[in-house]
């Protein structure tokens, strides 16, 4: 049975350049290291990042009262690991400890487990699941609160291919479709300078319809050359948008108001005229039932909750019974530990709503979260085209592929 040996913790920097939790956890000469990302467009129910006392209060913490106990506790399964971190914690949803040094913990301890047992991560993930391989949604061309200037409005501007059945060619298309969308770009924006935001999307000030259609273009030719077909998606992260004050959804840079009605039309008609396959947070975090009645209206379209949501099992629960939308974004760094995570996926699978496991816009050039998404048989990964934090990511993918055989990537009909 592996018995944690040491626990160390320090503070490093995510790719914003922002300071984290790193751990390290020990089983014997196993050792897991996990540093913990963090978002900028944070849902208000998620699990506070930091304890109120900020990150050197996480750091005592760590110290004083988890490596006491951690050290020299035996486990045979996550679960058990996890318990002891909320037990420590004492609240319910580590606002004591924060979520970044518990996920940080959690995710160290899991890469130590299968360290010491000689498997890979995934496989100590996966419980009962079988390994499927995520298709990956990359983030094309972004702005909101992932980059500023002329930036548009909207978070994401996503595309994943659909007929591939390896996930090296879905990576190599997708970079494939970056590249000639940053082609356009630099012809049709005036103002583009090749620049990149948090998650190395393009960031251009063309409006958001003509954003849509370079995209098209640029994937029209990749489907005439290559015959790889892409569809299309977009994270409006609409609580960012949202201003409670006025119940506006304000888009600030192309000067317009939508009330909650407006924004459900200004969200069908995208869809509908660019044939869009996947929403995400088309509404703010309060708003289930907006969410039911965009999925209602809509056939063959994933409609993900991620700021309604934030990974927690009550909310879930709730919109699943609701109907609000059939699919749902899993960040692990949300609810602070992977039991937590893993339990919102199973309640997903069981509602059939298809799951999509997320990088966060403050990354950490860690490779876990490819093995997460694996071993939760998730359906998508989100961890962006480009960026050494990025693709720490996609390139883990591609070795784990390796090692599964091709053939395991994820099918999804729409
Ligand atoms: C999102 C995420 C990741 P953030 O909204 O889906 O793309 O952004 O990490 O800033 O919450
Ligand atoms: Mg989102």
């Amino acid at each position: 049975m592996p018995t944690i040996t040491d626990l160390r913790a320090r503070v490093v920097i995510n790719s914003r350049g922002e300071r984290t939790i790193e751990s390290e956890v020990f089983i014997g000469r196993s050792m897991g290291r996990f540093s913990a990302p963090s978002g900028a467009s944070i849902g208000t129910f998620e699990a506070p990042a930091f304890p109120s006392g900020g990150i050197k209060e996480a750091l005592r913490i760590i110290n004083d009262d988890i490596k006491p106990k951690l050290v020299g506790f035996k486990f045979s399964k996550q679960e058990e690991v996890d318990a002891l971190l909320r037990e420590i914690d004492g609240t319910e949803n580590y606002s004591r400890l924060g979520s970044s040094a518990a996920i940080s913990i959690s995710i160290a301890t899991a890469e130590a487990a299968s360290k010491s047992l000689e498997i890979p991560l995934y496989k100590w993930i996966l419980n009962k699941r079988s390994p499927t391989i995520p298709i990956p949604l990359g983030n094309i061309v972004g702005g909101g609160k992932h980059a500023g200037g002329r930036a548009s409005d909207i978070q994401e501007f996503l595309a994943f291919p659909i007929n591939l059945n390896s996930v090296k060619e879905c990576i190599y298309s997708l970079i494939e479709l970056h590249k000639r969308v940053g082609k356009k770009l630099a012809k049709r924006d005036e103002f583009f300078l090749g620049g990149r935001n948090d998650e190395g999307a393009w960031v251009s000030s063309l409006p958001e319809t003509e954003i849509l259609n370079i995209i098209h273009e640029a994937a029209n030719e990749i489907k005439r050359e290559k015959g790889v077909k892409f569809g299309f998606g977009i994270d409006f992260a609409a609580t960012s948008l949202w201003d409670n004050s006025t119940k506006l959804y304000v888009y600030e840079r192309s000067g317009k108001f939508r009330t909650r009605e407006e924004q459900i039309e200004f969200v069908l008609g995208l869809i509908d005229h660019f044939r869009l396959l996947y929403v995400e947070d088309p509404l703010n975090d309060q708003d289930f039932q907006g969410f039911k009645e965009i999925a209602e209206r809509v056939k063959g379209v994933l409609v993900c909750g991620d700021d309604l949501y934030v990974t927690n099992i009550s909310r879930l629960m709730l919109g699943t019974h609701e109907k609000a939308g059939n699919c749902v974004i899993i960040k692990p760094n949300q609810v602070g530990d992977l039991t937590e995570s893993e339990k919102a996926v199973n309640l997903a699978r069981d509602k059939k709503f298809k799951i999509v496991v997320s990088h966060r816009s403050g990354e950490t050039p860690t490779y876990h979260l490819a093995h997460i998404a694996v071993g939760f048989s998730s359906d998508f990964i989100k961890a962006g085209v480009v960026g050494g934090e990025r693709v720490a990511k996609l390139n883990e993918l591609i070795r784990i592929e390796e090692e599964l055989g091709e053939g395991k990537l994820a099918k999804v009909k729409f």
